[in-house]
C-alpha cells in the first residue's frame, strides 16, 4: 500500500501522482499545519482559499472513490509541519512507499530530498508537476549557454510547442507579440465588469471562522473575501474573464484606475497556482475566443504570452538557480521596507491605493505590482529579501517559485540583469501617464525639488546616479544617462538633496 501526498497547491484531479496511485489500495493525506500556514505571514485570505479549496478538493477525491485522511488545522496539534503528518500516517497505515508530485516550493523539495526518506525509512517517489507546458529540463536545455535569458526567445518556444496562435508554423497575424498594442491609459468609458462574488458554503464558513481566530496577527482582512474555492467556481470565474474581460484586457493591460480593483485583468492566478485551473485550460479557453473570432489578438496573444511565456520563464528560472537565486543582491541594497507596505498609510495616493486592493483582497495586478510598490521599492534600494517576503506574504497567489523571479529579478533587478535586461525604475511621469492617481494626490507630479514634489521623481534620478557604475555596460541605459548629464549641475544638486531627504524619512512619506 502507497501513500500519496497531496499539498495544498497541487488541487488538481490529473495530478502526476495521482495517476501513478490506485484508489482501491493507496491512500491519500493532505494536511493544513502550522509550519505551511506561517513560514511567512500570509494574508488572511490567502490562507483561507487554500484551506477552503484543499477541504473541497478532499471532498472531491472521496466522490471520486479515494480514501482521504485530511488533517485540518488545529493549533494545538503535535503535528506541526507536513513531515510530522507523513510520519504518523506511514506508522499507522504500515504504507511502503511515500508518493508525491514535485514541490512548487524550493524549501519544501530541499527538505524531502535531503531527509524525508530517511526519517520515514521508505523510499519517497517524487514525479515531475506536469501541469506545466515545459518541464524543467526543458527549460535547462533552453537556457544552457545563454549568459543573459529573454522571456521572448523562450515564448516563441512554447507557441511552437503548443500550437497557441500558429499558423502553417508562423505566428498568428505576422507577429510574436503584439505589446505595444497593450499600453493605452483607461478611457474613462470602457464599463469594468464586476469580479464574480462567490456564495459561501459550510466550509467556507468554517475555514473563514477559523483564520479570524487563529491568524489575527496576519495582514489583510476577510472582509471581502470574494474568491472561488471549489473548481466549479474557478470555472466559473474564467467563464466570467472569457465573456466580459478579454476584449479588452489588451488595450488596458497596463492601464491603472483608482479604486478599480482588476480592471480587465482575469484574477485567475490564485486558481492556476493551486490547481483548481490549469495552465491548458485556460489557455485553450482563451484560443478558442480568437478562433471564434470573439477577442481581437492583441488581447489573445497577450494573455496567453502571460501564461505560457511569463509564467513558464519565471518557473525555469527559478528551478534552474536556487538557492542562490534567492540570495541574490546585485545593487548591494540594505533599506529596510518602509512600514506603510503593513499599514497601508501613505500620502501617495498610487502607493495607498495599490495597499488597498493588497489589503482588502489579497490581490493586485500587474502594473500595480511591478510600477508601483515594486518600482518605489527598487528606486529607494529596499533589501531584495524584505520585499521578496513581503510579495509573498500578502498576494493569494503568491508562491515562492513564481513570487521571488518577479520580485527579486523582475522589479528590484538583484541578479544583475539575468532575467530582464533593463530595470523597470520609473519616475511619477510613467504612473501618471497610465492612471488617475495624480489628481488626487498630496504630492505634485509636475515638480522635483518642492516640499510637496511627487517622492517618485526624485528618487528616480537618484536610484540612476547611484548605479551608474552598475547600468555603465547597459546599452538600454544609455538615453537616461545622457538626459540626467545634460541636466545642469545645480538642478542634479538640487535633486540628489531632494531625494536623500525623503530618503531619511521614508516612513514619513
Ligand atoms: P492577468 O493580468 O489576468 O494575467 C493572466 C495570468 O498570466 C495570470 O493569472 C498569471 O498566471 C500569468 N502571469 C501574468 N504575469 C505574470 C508574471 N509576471 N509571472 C508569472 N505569471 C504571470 N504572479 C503570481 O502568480 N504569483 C506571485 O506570487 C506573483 N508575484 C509577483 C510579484 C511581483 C513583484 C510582480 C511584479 C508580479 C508578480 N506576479 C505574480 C505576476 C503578476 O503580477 C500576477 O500573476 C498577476 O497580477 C495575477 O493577476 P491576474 O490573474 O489578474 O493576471
Ligand atoms: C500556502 C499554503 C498554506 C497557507 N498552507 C498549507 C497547508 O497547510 N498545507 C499544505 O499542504 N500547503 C499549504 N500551503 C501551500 C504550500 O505552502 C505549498 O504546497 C508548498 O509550499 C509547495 O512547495
Ligand atoms: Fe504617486 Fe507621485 Fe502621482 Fe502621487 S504624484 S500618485 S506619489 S506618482
Amino acid at each position: 500500500m502507497k501513500l500519496g501526498l497531496i499539498l495544498g497547491d497541487q488541487l488538481t484531479p490529473d495530478l502526476a501522482s495521482l495517476r501513478v496511485l490506485d484508489p482501491q489500495q493507496d491512500r491519500i493525506v493532505m494536511a493544513e499545519v502550522r509550519d505551511e500556514a506561517s513560514y511567512v505571514k500570509h494574508h488572511k485570505q490567502k490562507i483561507a482559499l487554500l484551506f477552503s479549496a484543499m477541504r473541497h478538493f478532499a471532498e472531491e477525491l472521496r466522490e471520486a472513490g479515494w480514501q482521504v485522511d485530511y488533517h485540518a488545522y488545529d493549533a494545538n496539534s503535535e503535528f506541526k509541519s507536513l513531515i510530522d503528518v507523513v510520519e504518523h500516517h506511514v506508522q499507522t497505515t504500515g504504507a511502503e512507499r511515500l508518493v508525491l508530485t514535485q514541490c512548487g516550493e524550493y524549501r519544501l523539495q530541499h527538505a524531502m530530498d535531503r531527509k524525508w526518506a530517511k526519517q520515514l525509512g521508505i523510499p519517497v517517489d517524487v514525479y515531475g508537476d506536469d501541469r506545466f507546458i515545459a518541464t524543467t529540463s526543458e527549460f535547462a536545455d533552453w537556457a544552457d549557454g545563454r549568459k543573459q535569458l529573454r522571456m521572448e526567445y523562450f515564448y516563441r518556444e512554447m507557441r511552437r510547442k503548443t500550437g497557441y496562435l500558429m499558423v502553417d508554423g508562423e505566428p498568428e497575424g505576422g507577429k510574436w507579440n503584439y505589446d505595444a498594442d497593450n499600453r493605452k491609459k483607461w478611457d474613462g468609458k470602457t464599463p469594468f465588469p464586476n469580479p464574480p462574488v462567490f456564495e459561501r458554503d459550510e466550509i467556507d464558513q468554517d475555514v473563514i471562522a477559523l483564520v479570524a481566530e487563529e491568524f489575527a496577527d496576519h495582514p489583510g482582512s476577510l472582509d471581502a473575501f470574494h474568491w472561488g474555492t471549489t473548481r466549479s467556481q474557478a470555472n466559473a470565474a474564467l467563464g466570467f474573464f472569457i465573456q466580459y474581460c478579454l476584449t479588452n484586457f489588451g488595450d488596458f493591460q497596463d492601464a491603472m484606475v483608482r479604486g478599480e480593483r482588476a480592471l480587465f485583468h482575469s484574477l485567475l492566478s490564485p486558481y492556476l497556482n493551486c490547481g483548481l485551473l490549469t495552465a491548458k485550460q485556460v489557455c485553450d479557453a482563451a484560443h478558442q475566443t480568437w478562433q471564434d473570432k470573439r477577442a481581437p489578438l492583441n488581447a489573445v496573444e497577450g494573455f496567453i504570452r502571460q501564461i505560457i511565456g511569463w509564467r513558464e520563464y519565471v518557473r525555469g528560472i527559478y528551478w534552474l538557480h536556487m538557492p542562490h537565486y534567492a540570495k541574490e543582491n546585485a545593487l548591494n541594497n540594505k533599506r529596510a521596507l518602509p512600514r506603510y507596505y503593513w499599514d497601508g498609510d501613505t500620502r501617495m495616493a498610487c502607493m495607498s491605493d495599490c495597499f488597498k486592493n493588497t489589503f482588502d483582497h489579497a490581490y493586485a495586478h500587474h502594473i500595480q505590482r511591478l510600477m508601483v510598490t515594486g518600482n518605489f521599492a527598487l528606486l529607494t534600494g529596499i533589501t531584495p529579501e524584505e520585499i521578496c517576503d513581503w510579495y509573498l506574504a500578502v498576494y493569494a497567489d503568491a508562491y515562492d517559485w513564481v513570487e521571488l523571479p518577479n520580485t527579486l529579478g523582475m522589479v528590484m533587478h538583484a541578479d544583475g540583469g539575468y532575467l530582464g535586461s533593463k530595470p523597470y525604475a520609473a519616475s511619477g511621469n510613467y504612473i501618471h501617464k497610465m492612471s488617475d492617481y495624480c489628481s488626487g494626490c498630496h504630492y505634485s507630479v509636475k515638480t522635483q525639488t518642492e516640499e510637496d514634489s511627487c517622492p517618485f521623481n526624485s528618487l528616480y534620478w537618484h536610484f540612476i546616479h547611484r548605479h551608474r557604475n552598475d547600468f555603465k555596460n547597459n546599452h538600454r541605459m544609455g538615453m537616461v544617462y545622457r538626459t540626467f548629464d545634460r541636466m545642469n549641475d545645480e538642478k542634479k544638486e538640487r535633486i540628489i538633496a531632494r531625494a536623500d531627504t525623503l530618503l531619511n524619512r521614508l516612513d514619513d512619506l
